[in-house]
């Protein structure tokens, strides 16, 4: 039976990959934060599970890396912990740092240090926000790297560090360059599942209107389920490397949102342009989406768009397994059923 550890654990992609390596018969560790509440929504239901287990840490506190590293001695450690929220790195571009780029070099020390640098797989959790202000349509691996946020900066440190680690001392460690992902389970303050969440509020008359930045940035969604698979595939690979992980399919904001809407069966028309333009529902003439600058960034990437073909070819990955249209069809129905028990448990 083989150990995985995984940082991160409670979050989107570590709940589902902590259940795909617990069908794989693996023994599962997880890292989770002290928090005033002990209650963590998208792993609950593994706590009952004699295979799963949880220890306190945190990527900004090398000690208890290397007492958890070293007690659970992984065969597998997938690194996913991290402020994850673009706009919110620069609010905290410190902290981003400290836990995006530094907690990358804490735990991959941590691994030598506990004398596992060639028994144990590092996953990295890198992102399609190191390409940024895109030098390249669509990003590969061999596109050059221009990140544009504090989140992003951070990222890219931790992409090089993994690769000094597999380059100075041998380790079997990976990059997974992974565009937008999405599920039920994204949070709720994610462009998708803001959006998945209002239509559902609206289409159940609890919500007025929904507010976004900029409609016309564009993103390569796929959904996490699928892509948890390929952070496993990497760490079964005969050498490491790196890997874009993408649909190859790009929509806008606002195609997300048109769909969202239809999918309550609201059809909506945007007219106006920039701070103006407005998603009115063709059927009352009532303005239900409108921008606000509130959610522009200082720098934003806007041309997201990913080209998986060696993820494909290497890894054996099909890119196509749940097409936009299912993605945001899954996210809406999970938010009517959420909204509409909210309710009941409220009455
Ligand atoms: P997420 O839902 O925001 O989860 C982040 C996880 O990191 C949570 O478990 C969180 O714990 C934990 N965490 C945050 N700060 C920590 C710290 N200082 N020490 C220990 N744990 C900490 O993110 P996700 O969408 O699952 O993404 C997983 C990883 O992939 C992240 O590294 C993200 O940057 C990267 N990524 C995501 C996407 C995407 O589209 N989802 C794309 C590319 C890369 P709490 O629950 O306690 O907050
Ligand atoms: O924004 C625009 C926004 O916050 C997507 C993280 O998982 O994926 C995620 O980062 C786009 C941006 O995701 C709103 O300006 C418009 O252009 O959903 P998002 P993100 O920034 O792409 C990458 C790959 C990661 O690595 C990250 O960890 O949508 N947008 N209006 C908005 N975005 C938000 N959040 N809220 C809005 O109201």
């Amino acid at each position: 039976m083989k150990t995985a550890l995984i940082t991160g654990v409670t979050g989107q992609d570590g709940s589902y990959l902590a259940e795909l390596l617990l069908d794989k018969g693996y023994d599962v560790h997880g890292m989770i934060r002290r928090s005033s509440v002990d209650y963590h929504e998208r792993i609950e239901h593994l706590k009952g599970n004699k295979r799963f287990h949880l220890h306190y840490g945190d990527l900004g506190d090398s000690m208890s890396l290397v007492r958890i590293i070293g007690a659970v001695r992984p065969d597998e450690l997938y690194n996913l912990a991290a402020q994850s929220h673009v706009q919110v790195s620069f609010d905290v571009p410190e902290y981003s740092g400290d836990v995006d780029a530094l907690g990358c070099l804490r735990v991959l020390e941590a691994v030598r240090l506990c004398g596992l640098a060639e028994s144990c797989r590092v996953y990295q959790a890198s992102t399609s926000e190191l390409f940024g202000k895109v030098e390249e349509v669509p990003q590969r691996e061999t596109t050059p790297f221009h990140p544009f946020s504090p989140y992003a900066v951070a990222k890219q440190y931790g992409f090089w560090i993994v690769k000094e680690y597999r380059e100075a001392y041998g380790m079997y460690c990976c990059n997974g360059i992974l565009f937008n992902h999405e599920s039920e389970r994204r949070g709720e303050t994610f462009v998708t599942r803001k959006i998945t969440l209002a239509a559902a509020r609206i289409a159940q008359g609890k919500q007025d209107k929904l507010y976004l930045g900029n409609l016309s940035s564009l993103r390569d969604w796929g959904y996490a389920k699928d892509y948890v698979q390929c952070m496993w595939l990497m760490l079964q690979q005969e050498r490491p490397d790196d890997y874009v992980i993408a649909t190859g399919e790009q929509h806008s904001v606002r195609d997300f949102c048109r769909l969202a809407f239809h999918c309550v069966g609201i059809e909506l028309d945007f007219t106006g342009e920039g701070e103006n333009e407005k998603g009115i529902d063709r059927r009352t003439g009532r303005v239900l989406v409108e921008v606000s600058p509130a959610f522009y960034r200082p720098t934003d990437v806007v041309n997201l768009w990913g080209d998986p073909a060696k993820a494909r070819r290497e890894l054996g990955w099909d890119p196509t397994s749940t097409p936009f249209e299912e993605l945001v069809r899954l996210m809406v129905e999970n938010d009517k059923e959420l909204v509409r028990q909210h309710e009941e448990y409220r009455t």
